[in-house]
């Protein structure tokens, strides 16, 4: 089975991008969709998914790929009432498996997930792009959590992961981490991982993490999910077919120690879903996301494509975030996820990959 093109989408009222849009992008197979109204630790009732899936079905796109199914702080943190969300989310797996679901992307990230320090900085040739300027995200976590969630109101737009409700609760957070360094949250980790695999198994639906974004501790905060060595440790730690991940070349890159392509080499097999996506990096520190195309930034576009194809990977795979193009401003689009830079980036994946597939057969 060849690898499948997929395209996120945050769903009927909450996306201004339509699924007829989506539809005319060539290539596409799956839609990357997700409840979006859900708390970390909800449970996502039949009839809900149900829902979602006949809108993909009227388009002819498949749902199974859901990106993401948070999890709740508890469980990260390792408090007693982590069992009842790890049972919650159980019911949730078995319910997305009903309806077809075969891949859950998450993350593990303490408090925040991917984090920026703009969200539309000037590329230079009139687009915008997602921005991180290394000496803004130092040590004061409400100005840089202000920043997004004022953001976020002024143009009435939520993002998985800054959830206002608990982003409102920052400093008891912070408080309630306290004491999870990166062994603990390892454990943690594990803890639910081993809880969840059997049901995976029952269900066929594979666990993706996501990498962590960037690729480093935060705010004095731990991340594991940074770079090769942690991936190996990750991946023996749950040795299981069901225990995945959601390889972000973005994410990784963001630290350009990171060859993504070695590690594509190397776990292709443990690889559920590809995030593609380029990164710039300055001298400094700071790095800005870049359009799709191999040379127009650092992380390897076209090593990591030659590395996916050959190792016959067969996983569901997307464009990650792109530029905001052609009027694609705050406020009409979701930072990073406009159309119009992601379809560009779909041909461009597909141009080499069929290019691959045509003249580069082994
Ligand atoms: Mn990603």
């Amino acid at each position: 089975m060849p690898m499948q093109m997929t395209f996120r989408w945050y769903g009927e009222g909450n996306d201004r991008i339509k699924l007829s849009d989506i539809k005319q992008i060539p290539g596409v197979e799956g839609i990357v969709w997700a409840l979006h109204h859900k708390m970390p630790g909800e449970i996502w009732e039949e009839e809900e998914i149900a829902s979602v899936k006949r809108q993909l079905d009227e388009y002819g796109f498949n749902n199974h790929v859901v990106e993401s199914v948070n999890v709740h702080d508890d469980i990260k943190i390792g408090l007693p009432t982590r069992d009842k969300y790890i049972e919650n989310y159980k019911t949730t797996i078995r319910n997305l498996a009903k309806f077809g679901v075969k891949v859950i992307c998450y993350n593990f990230m303490p408090i925040f997930d991917w984090t920026r320090s703009d969200l539309f900085h000037p590329v230079g040739d009139g687009s915008t792009a997602l921005f991180y300027q290394k000496n803004m995200i130092q040590d004061d976590y409400n100005a840089m959590a202000k920043y997004i969630l004022d953001f976020t109101e002024k143009y009435n737009m939520s993002f998985p992961g800054w959830e206002p409700e608990r982003m409102a609760k920052l400093d008891e957070l912070f408080k309630a981490y306290e004491g999870v360094d990166h062994e603990k949250l390892w454990a943690n980790l594990k803890y639910f991982l081993e809880a969840i695999m059997p049901t995976c198994r029952e269900c066929d639906v594979k666990m993706a993490i996501h990498m962590d974004d960037p690729p480093w501790d935060i705010f004095g905060l731990p991340r594991l999910l940074i770079n090769e060595k942690n991936i190996d440790r990750f991946l023996k730690m749950v040795d299981d077919e069901y225990n995945c991940l959601t390889l972000c070349s973005g994410s990784l890159n963001a630290n350009p120690e990171n060859n993504v392509a070695d590690i594509i080499r190397k776990h292709c097999d443990r690889i559920a879903f590809a995030h593609v996506r380029n990164v710039k990096h300055f001298e400094n520190g700071d790095f800005s996301e870049a359009s799709h195309r191999d040379c127009d930034g650092d992380t390897g576009i076209l090593d990591i494509l030659k590395a996916y194809h050959d190792c016959g990977f067969s996983g569901y795979i997307r464009p990650d975030h792109g530029r905001h193009l052609w009027g694609e401003t705050a406020g009409s689009v979701r930072p990073g996820y406009g159309l119009y830079d992601r379809a560009l980036g779909i041909m461009y994946m597909l141009g080499v990959w069929e290019s691959l597939e045509k003249f580069d057969k082994k």
